[in-house]
Order: C-alpha cells, then structure tokens, then sequence
C-alpha cells in the first residue's frame, strides 16, 4: 500500500475498510539545468575538473561537455532540484574565484 493509497484509507473499527478519495497536495519540484559558459582565459583542464569534482562526470563525459562549451559557447552540465542547482552554481563561482580563473556557471529553469 502506497502512502497515497494509506492516506485515502479511513479505518472506523467495523472491520471493514472504507476507501475514500481525498489528495494530498503533491508537487514535484521544478527542475534547473545548471549551465558553463565559454570564456578564453580559464583552462580547459580546470573546467574538465570542475565537471567531475562538482558535476560527479568521467573523465570522458567532462572532456565532451567541456569541449561543447569550448565550441557552442554554452552547456548543460547537470539538471537539479532548485536547492542544489543553486548549491551547484555557488561551489563552481567560488572555486573558479579561488584558483583566479573568470569561469561562470549560471542556472536556468527546465
Ligand atoms: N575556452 C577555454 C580555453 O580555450 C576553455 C573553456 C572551456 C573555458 C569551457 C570555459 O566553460 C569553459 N582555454
């Protein structure tokens, strides 16, 4: 029995369970595509860094996004919930910052 389907059961002690319909309020959260930008100074080997240490991808897969960027100007390198897209984006601004490099990274709703 799903938590829905317990919050729809009404138990009144006859034995006999009554379904009744009611809904719970449910929402999935919106979801945010986090995004690098290209810019000409910070090197290619930091980004591919940054995608794996923040953005949990292989080596492989950083190489590519970073390569995309490099190219289109711009790219998806993960999609979250609010709370960590925007976690995502702070962790990325302030590790380019640390390592003097003027790499953004911004989020965007889905
Ligand atoms: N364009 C940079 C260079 O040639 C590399 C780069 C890639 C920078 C992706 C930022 O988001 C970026 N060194």
């Amino acid at each position: 029995m799903s938590d829905q389907d317990r919050d729809n059961f009404r138990d009144d002690d006859s034995g006999t369970g009554v379904v009744t319909k009611t809904r719970t309020q449910t929402k999935k959260p919106s979801m945010y595509r986090v995004l690098l930008l290209n810019d000409d100074y910070t090197p290619m080997e930091f980004v591919v860094h940054v995608l794996e240490r923040f953005f949990n991808k292989s080596r492989d897969e950083a190489t590519q996004i970073m390569l995309h960027v490099h190219q289109k100007g711009i790219g998806v390198c993960g999609i979250y919930p609010y709370d960590v897209a925007e976690t995502k984006v702070v962790q990325v601004v302030e590790f380019a910052r640390k390592h003097q490099h003027p790499l953004q990274c911004t989020m965007e709703k889905v």
